[in-house]
């Protein structure tokens, strides 16, 4: 059996990647629908061997639709994710507009899948941030075997996380750089991002730290463990595509590094890459266009009785948006509706 799926916001990455999935993945879809904005209104775009050219979201009239994938702004979320759920069509929702919200369940499949079934309370389920979503996939596993007590991350994150107008910024910004005249002035960022790190992801919160920081907090929180302690610092760098974190983990109980190493060679999602050698590790250049979060650098942290630090990357826009939101659909599928 087949289903009905729209994907919403269907001319930006993460909503090209969305069909993407679908289309490599062979998700059952009975019907497919592109929607977008006026102003992307007609504009073609791929679907595995098809191509669909895309409908008004204004006018669409989500009545008979089983799923759909959203992949828009908060604000335009707020409009469109009501109209689709309460025509019966469950939303799942890649902004951050319903995360934290207590009826609406956050997932990554790899770690509470089973939280799916709540998804019934408003017909919407929330896809997590991107930073947050690769670390989980690490953190889960572990945390079932040693009991995680606290988590210091610093991420790396490239600037497809902040949509294709930063991807410009970034090359037209480097090319800039090496021809008199043609330098370009930060627009999407606060400072130059090429050649430069920029330490400030999202807005900045009362307390002095960011709202991407905060989410990792929150979100680790809700899908793992509300016992977990994050503190994260969020890093904007000149990579286009493929977020890396650097984590510091430290547990209840004492767990060794080749242990740790076996743990998460098994756990689903994860690619274990550990050769203590030139090369030996992923990078995010590796890791676009790939399912997998790549886990690199597993090591004791010999400053606490239970600590272990690791490097982790992903496709940013895969398992951090799009796949993890086709995942979760698939899920769906899985656990309620195939069983009507
Ligand atoms: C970034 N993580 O890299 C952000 C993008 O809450 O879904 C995704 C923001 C979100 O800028």
């Amino acid at each position: 059996m087949g289903y009905k799926v729209a994907v919403v916001g269907a001319t930006g990455n993460v909503g090209r990647e969305m069909l993407n999935i679908l289309a490599e993945r062979q998700f059952p879809v009975d019907k497919i629908t592109a929607l977008a904005s006026r102003r992307s209104l007609g504009t073609e775009v791929s679907f595995g061997d098809t191509t669909l050219t895309t409908e008004d979201l204004e006018q669409f009239d989500f009545s008979g639709w089983d799923i759909a994938l959203f992949a828009i702004g908060s604000d335009a979320t707020k409009v469109y994710a009501p109209k689709a759920a309460a025509a019966g069509c469950v939303v799942i929702d890649n902004s951050s507009l319903y995360r934290y919200d207590p009826d609406v369940p956050l997932i990554v499949p790899e770690c509470n899948a089973e939280a799916v079934e709540g998804y019934s309370a408003r017909n919407i389920i929330a896809n997590p941030n991107c930073s947050t979503a690769q670390m989980v996939v690490a953190l889960k596993p572990l945390h079932e075997r040693a009991k995680i007590k606290r988590v210091v991350v610093s991420t790396y994150q490239s600037v497809s996380g902040s949509g294709k107008d930063a991807i410009d910024e970034l090359w037209n910004q480097t090319k800039g750089m090496y021809v008199p005249g043609q330098e370009v002035e930060p627009s999407v960022y606060p400072k130059q991002i090429a050649f430069n790190v920029i330490p400030h992801i999202d807005k900045f919160m009362e307390d002095g730290t960011t709202k991407e920081e905060w989410k990792m907090v929150v979100e680790t929180k809700k899908i793992v463990d509300p016992s977990i302690k994050v503190t994260a610092t969020c890093v904007r760098v000149p990579v286009f595509v493929g977020h890396s974190e650097s984590i510091n983990i430290e547990f209840e109980e004492f767990l060794d590094e080749d242990e740790a190493r076996d743990i998460l060679r098994e756990a689903p999602g994860i690619l274990v890459v550990d050769k203590r050698e030139d090369g030996g590790y992923a990078t995010p250049v590796e890791s676009v266009g790939d399912y997998a979060t790549y886990i690199s650098r597993i090591r004791q942290d010999s400053t606490i009785d239970n600590g272990l630090n690791l490097w982790c990357v992903s496709d940013n826009l895969r398992k951090g948006a799009a796949l993890n939101a086709v995942q979760i659909a698939e899920t769906l599928i899985n656990r309620v509706l195939s069983k009507r």
